[in-house]
């Protein structure tokens, strides 16, 4: 089982095997943790993500997958984009956010990657109340079957760090 690790800070500053960027389907970019990682992994990361619009995905990256690319000038080798669900009071989006932690972990192995640093999917601006997003990361990183040594948890607030600690309890 992964060592489930809590750090406060920015993601594109983790120095692991892999960091997961929380995208969108188009793959392009877009703020928050997306908007980091092209803004400081520079425009290799970009021009990964048009050549697999070109290819494997022409219709983008649908919600709950994982895919990996290049990490251009972050201290990561690779860079894994999930697309979260957007948050729902009416249905029951659960699955396909479990879903991203688990595509992501299981691209991971297929990559070789050791570490793997996530940031609280969905819980920005697709609108996943903190403490649930917190619960199922957790849960469901908890449940993986992987080879993946650690699964650090990179938390960009206070608040978001003191919910995962508490779910990790
Ligand atoms: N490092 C770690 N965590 C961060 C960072 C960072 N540098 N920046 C933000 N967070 P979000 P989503 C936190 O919005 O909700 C983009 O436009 C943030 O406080 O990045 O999945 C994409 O292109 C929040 O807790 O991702 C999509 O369109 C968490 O990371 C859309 O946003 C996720 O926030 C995806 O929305």
């Amino acid at each position: 089982m992964a060592e489930l690790v809590l750090v406060r800070g920015d993601i594109t500053e983790q120095e692991v095997d892999a960091v997961v960027n929380a995208a969108n389907s188009t793959l392009l970019g877009g703020g928050g943790v997306d908007g980091a990682i092209h803004r400081k992994g520079g425009p290799e990361i970009l021009a990964a993500c048009r050549e697999l619009r070109a290819t494997e995905y022409p219709d983008g990256l649908p919600t709950g997958k994982a895919v990996a690319t290049s990490a251009g000038k972050l201290p990561a080798r690779w860079v894994i984009h999930t697309v979260g669900p957007v948050y729902s009071a009416r249905e029951d989006r659960s699955a396909l956010l479990a879903s991203c932690y688990r595509e992501s972990l299981r691209v991971a192995d297929e990559l070789g990657a050791r570490t793997v640093a996530f940031p609280a999917v969905s819980t920005g601006v697709y609108g996943w109340p903190m403490d649930d997003g917190a619960r199922l990361a957790i849960e469901t990183a908890r449940a993986a079957d992987t080879a993946v040594e650690q699964i650090r948890f990179v938390l960009f607030s206070a608040d978001a760090y003191d919910t995962f600690a508490a779910h990790l309890r």
